[in-house]
């Protein structure tokens, strides 16, 4: 038996449409692209049966060989764990320590930064080369297999592994692929990171379940404009938006109708990962002639709520439930409510947290015993036109979640991270509202006793070597005391208001 993420991907076998453009620009159809995934699984699997669900990582550049790489570990019945090249070596380690990876799969780009993460485990190169038609032999596989493993910050420290299954997998990719009106006809422009829900679900496989065409391309403003000449749609992150935005207003003339023309022959351009500003997204709709389809999704359930492809899209809403996804809003008390946390269940919601029992058990709202269990959002929500109409978001239930340029990521693990450094007594982490990057993620520390205060460019150099580059502060301050209650715990809203008075 074979899964329906796996059969609708073999269904693309003998396809010489393209499936992928590289940044490079070489052009590879599905065919090629099935063929290679189909060979790296017979090498992964290594005369074994299956993987079983063993992790795999992914080190492999945006491109055709990076697709080959995870359906590759998809049909040897691995895990995906993708790994990005702009971490630093800490929070690689970190993944593929949690994940128990034991085999990693590289491009020939990646190797010096695979290296420190070798020992004590096979490599496996990424290559178009590892041709193979054979499908007989592939592990079985249904909709409770685990096919992806990614990783999502939370209130409890260091990221959480999140397993998606070929089911979650398959269901989002055939409603969103629905809902957004996907066709073999579309080429994508991609620029998002691939080891995220939004850039590997939300947008490659839906593109792939559909069987377009996707345009490979690292983020940059100018080059955004110009690629969407020849893709007719986009995804992107409010920050990506702000940024298309900024250059098209410092643009000349001649430039300013160029990139109109492209714009306008996009189909669909989708914003979501964070809130997108309402004054955001007028902007593009005057360049583009449309306002960005916003929508709601998470690491744990892909896209939950969306605008309509056609029809009105509310500016500041995030429209309805896919058709596959039921939501309720409750109170504190778990009653429903016309405001409160948005609960979700479906076939799209993820399986749990790898090894992380009590964290899968919070993440679920009590349910009656045989009834399907209910995913706490943790975002708190309200809709429109007395409870009928779309929703909209209006903030996080927790202080210590924030999101910067549509990463999400936890005060309490950067709070961890400048406790290590020798200068630093203590320090309290928060989010300021920010333009460009959603939340402006600022320190607040306080010194140990003897010690000189580091500059802020010293501490934001401590926490590079440590953390993802989004979960460095912007700024640091050092301060002689923070708000705290009765109990100790230092009051982030009010910290937050002393910051945005201007008291550092
Ligand atoms: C880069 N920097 C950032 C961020 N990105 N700082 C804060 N927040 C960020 N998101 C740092 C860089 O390290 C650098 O620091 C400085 O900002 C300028 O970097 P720059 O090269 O200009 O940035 P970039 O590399 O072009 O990145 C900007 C970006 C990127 C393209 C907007 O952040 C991005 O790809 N965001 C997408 C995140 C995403 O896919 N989230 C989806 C999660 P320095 O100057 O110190 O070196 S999934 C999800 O949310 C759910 C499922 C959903 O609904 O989608
Ligand atoms: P992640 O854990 O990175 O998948 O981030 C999921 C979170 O992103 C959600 O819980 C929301 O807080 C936020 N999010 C996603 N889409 C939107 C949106 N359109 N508007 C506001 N917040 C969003």
């Amino acid at each position: 038996m074979r899964s329906q993420l796996v059969e609708r991907w073999l269904s693309h076998q003998d396809r010489s449409h393209p499936a992928a453009i590289d940044p490079g620009g070489g052009t590879f159809s599905y065919r090629d692209v099935v063929r290679a995934s189909l060979g790296l699984s017979h090498v992964l699997r290594d005369g074994r049966g299956s993987l079983e669900g063993a992790r795999v990582a992914v080190l492999v550049s945006p491109g055709a060989s990076f697709i080959a790489s995870v359906m590759g570990v998809v049909l040897a019945g691995g895990t995906g764990v993708v790994l990005t090249p702009l971490y630093p070596e800490r929070e690689r380690r970190y993944f593929c320590e949690d994940a128990k990876v034991g085999t990693l799969v590289v491009s020939d780009d990646m190797h010096a930064l695979a290296e420190p993460h070798a020992e004590g485990r096979r490599v496996v190169a990424a290559s178009l080369a590892h041709e193979r038609d054979v499908v007989d032999d592939l592990p079985p596989s249904d909709a409770d297999t685990p096919a992806l493993q990614l990783y999502t910050s939370g209130t409890t420290g260091r990221p959480k592994g999140a397993m998606l299954t070929h089911g979650n997998l398959a269901t989002q990719q055939a409603a969103v692929g629905a809902a957004w009106g996907f066709s073999e006809r579309d080429v994508l422009l991609h620029t998002l990171p691939l080891h995220h829900m939004h850039g590997l679900a939300i947008a490659l496989f839906t593109a792939l379940g559909a069987g377009a065409t996707t345009r490979f391309l690292p983020f940059e403003a100018a080059s955004v404009w110009s690629a969407m000449a020849e893709c007719n749609v986009f995804m992107g992150v409010p920050s990506m938006y702000q940024r298309l935005v900024a250059a098209f207003d410092g643009a000349d003339d001649t430039t300013k109708v160029r990139w109109t023309k492209n714009a306008r022959g996009l189909r669909l351009a989708t914003s979501g990962s964070a809130a997108l500003p309402t004054t955001l997204g007028e902007s593009f709709r005057r360049v583009s002639g449309a306002y960005p389809l916003e929508r709601f999704g998470m690491t744990e359930i892909g896209v939950g709520l969306t605008n309509p492809l056609v029809g009105e899209r509310r500016p500041g809403t995030v429209g309805a439930p896919l058709d596959t996804v039921e939501t309720r809003i409750v109170d504190e008390d778990g009653n429903d409510a016309p405001v409160g946390e948005l609960l979700v269940r479906g076939p799209s919601v993820f399986a749990g947290y790898f090894e992380r029992p009590e964290e899968t058990r919070r993440a679920f709202f009590p349910s009656p015993a045989g009834e399907r269990a209910w995913f706490r959002t943790g975002d708190t929500v309200t809709r429109d036109d007395n409870g009928a109409g779309p929703f909209r978001i209006l903030g996080r239930t927790s202080v210590d979640i924030l999101k910067s340029g549509g990463y999400k990521l936890s005060a309490l693990e950067i709070e961890e991270v400048l406790r290590e450094h020798p200068a630093l007594l203590d320090a309290a982490v928060v989010g300021i509202p920010d333009e460009a990057w959603g939340d402006r993620v600022v320190a607040c520390v306080l010194l140990r006793e003897g010690h000189a205060a580091p500059s802020a460019e010293e501490v934001r150099a401590f926490c590079k070597e440590r953390l993802a580059p989004y979960k460095v502060p912007k700024d640091v301050h050092v301060r002689e005391a923070l708000p705290r209650n009765p109990l100790g715990k230092v009051v982030k809203p009010a910290l937050v208001r002393e910051l945005l008075a201007g008291e550092p």
